[in-house]
């Protein structure tokens, strides 16, 4: 049967490309977890299989899933995971390794042989531990055995993911081997690919849902939400699974759809996040509760969605309308600080790529600056009540040093000072301004004076 080789075991992917697949039918996937052993020897023992909560307003619904027949973990068995990209049933190849995994330099997106999931790699190329540093191990061994090149997506929410993706195999391969480099850039494509459910960690609450409906105990059981959406773009190197037939959407060009989904759902959940842990509240639906918290998510939204090109047939007030309900569910408790982690990596395509776009355009981005001050605010590691935030983020040392001075310095230590939004001096005086009120304030004084 063919495959999909998956890299990142995460509840993500168990419950977006999986269920697609599923649904799809046809074929099978062998999910990689990065440097677990211990969640790829749970889903081996059993035998794959996991359950799946989906949690609409009404209540819960609770699937089996069989589409996983086998897992690997990459850290403790790096030849005999990449070994199955030389399998010519595996075909497909897909990723969930957060923005952190991928190794890129901010401002030029191209390799940064210094990033802690690229540097070990290169140094040790036959036993990677990053995405990048395998997927070239493998397709050497796929090379080798003589078989055809495979199609790599992107699941991840990074914008033109499937070409960045492309840009860091293709360097990584050329430092080793330049004729590999020449023979994936032949023979594999890399499709862009747009991935949408909200998807909160599992908690005592998946696990209980899972005990109501089957009677069993799932510790591998994960929850999300009923809706789902995947846009791919329909540049496949071989076979690939009729995932239109469970919804998904093959397109020409993933870019719209992609920045759409970035700036207005990512973006907003952003603001959702930091406003959220700043005010000392838990979760996403607990923040769109609070009335004047709702209205600064909804002008968020209209503020992107002015920054997007036209999509035939797609109307934003619809998207954000649906989207200020998804957030709102109350069966999903999607913890702020689940979101606010990696702030370093998930704002630049949701916030300063939107700012700086409005600002060569002549337009206000003072949204976009509204949001950056809430990130700082957050990574100052106090909440309004005085309690401790510990930011989760590669950066955070730095962060939170930078966050005690002031916008300048986040720049400086995102690496972003020269760039737009941070070098427009209007714009860093936006973000002060937003900055020193929420610190005067607090943040439900600030929403509520600014609404
Ligand atoms: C969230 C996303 O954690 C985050 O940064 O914004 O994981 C979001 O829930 C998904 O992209 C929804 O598809």
């Amino acid at each position: 049967m063919p495959r999909i080789l998956h890299f990142g075991l995460g509840a993500f992917h168990r419950a977006h490309q999986a269920a697609f697949t599923q649904d799809a039918g046809g074929w099978q996937i062998e999910s990689v977890s990065m440097r677990n052993p211990a969640l790829s020897n749970a889903l081996n023992a059993a035998g794959g299989r996991w359950h799946l909560v989906e949690r609409a307003a009404e209540g819960p619904r609770v699937r089996q899933m069989t589409v996983i027949d086998r897992a690997h973990c990459l850290a403790t068995d790096p030849a005999g995971t990449l070994a199955r990209m030389a399998d010519p049933e595996v075909q497909v190849v897909t990723a969930t390794v957060t923005e952190k995994g991928y190794g890129f330099h901010p401002t030029t997106r191209t390799i940064d042989v210094d990033h802690p999931s690229i540097t070990p790699d290169l140094a040790n190329p036959t036993a990677p531990k990053g995405l990048v540093g395998a997927l070239v191990e493998g397709l050497r061994l796929r090379h080798a055995a003589g078989h055809s090149g495979l199609t790599v997506i992107s699941c991840d929410n990074l914008t033109g993911n499937g070409h960045l993706l492309a840009g860091l195999a293709g360097a990584f391969a050329r430092l080793r081997d330049p004729a590999l480099a020449d023979w994936i850039a032949r023979t594999c494509t890399f499709p862009d690919s747009m991935v949408d459910r909200i998807t909160p960690a599992s908690s005592d609450a998946t696990f209980a849902a899972v005990r109501d409906a089957t009677g069993q105990d799932d510790p591998l059981a994960v929850e999300t939400e009923p809706f789902r959406q995947w846009v791919i773009g329909n540049r496949f190197a071989g076979p690939r699974p009729a995932w239109e037939k469970a919804g998904a959407l093959l397109v020409d060009d993933v870019a719209p759809y992609e920045v759409m989904k970035l700036r207005m759902l990512n973006g907003s959940h952003s603001l959702i996040a930091c406003l959220g842990a700043v005010a000392g509240l838990g979760a996403v639906r607990d923040v769109m509760a609070v009335p004047a918290f709702r209205t600064l998510v909804r002008r968020h939204m209209q503020a992107a969605a002015d920054t997007l090109p036209t999509i035939p047939g797609f109307d934003p007030a619809t998207y954000a309308a649906d989207l200020l309900r998804r957030f709102e569910n109350p069966s999903i408790r999607h913890l702020c600080l689940q979101i606010a982690k990696d702030g370093s990596q998930k704002l630049p395509p949701r916030i300063f790529a939107p700012a700086a776009e409005a600002i060569l355009q002549g337009k206000t981005a003072d949204a976009f600056a509204l949001v950056t001050a809430v990130w700082i605010r957050f990574l100052q590691g106090r909440d309004d009540t005085g309690g401790p935030i510990a930011p989760d983020d590669p950066l955070a040392q730095a962060l939170m040093l930078a966050a005690s001075s002031d916008v300048a310095a986040v720049a400086q230590a995102l690496g972003l000072s020269d760039r737009l939004p941070f070098s427009s001096g209007d714009w860093r005086g936006q973000v002060s301004g937003h900055l020193a009120s929420l610190r005067r304030m607090g943040a439900m004084a600030f929403a509520e004076a600014l609404t």
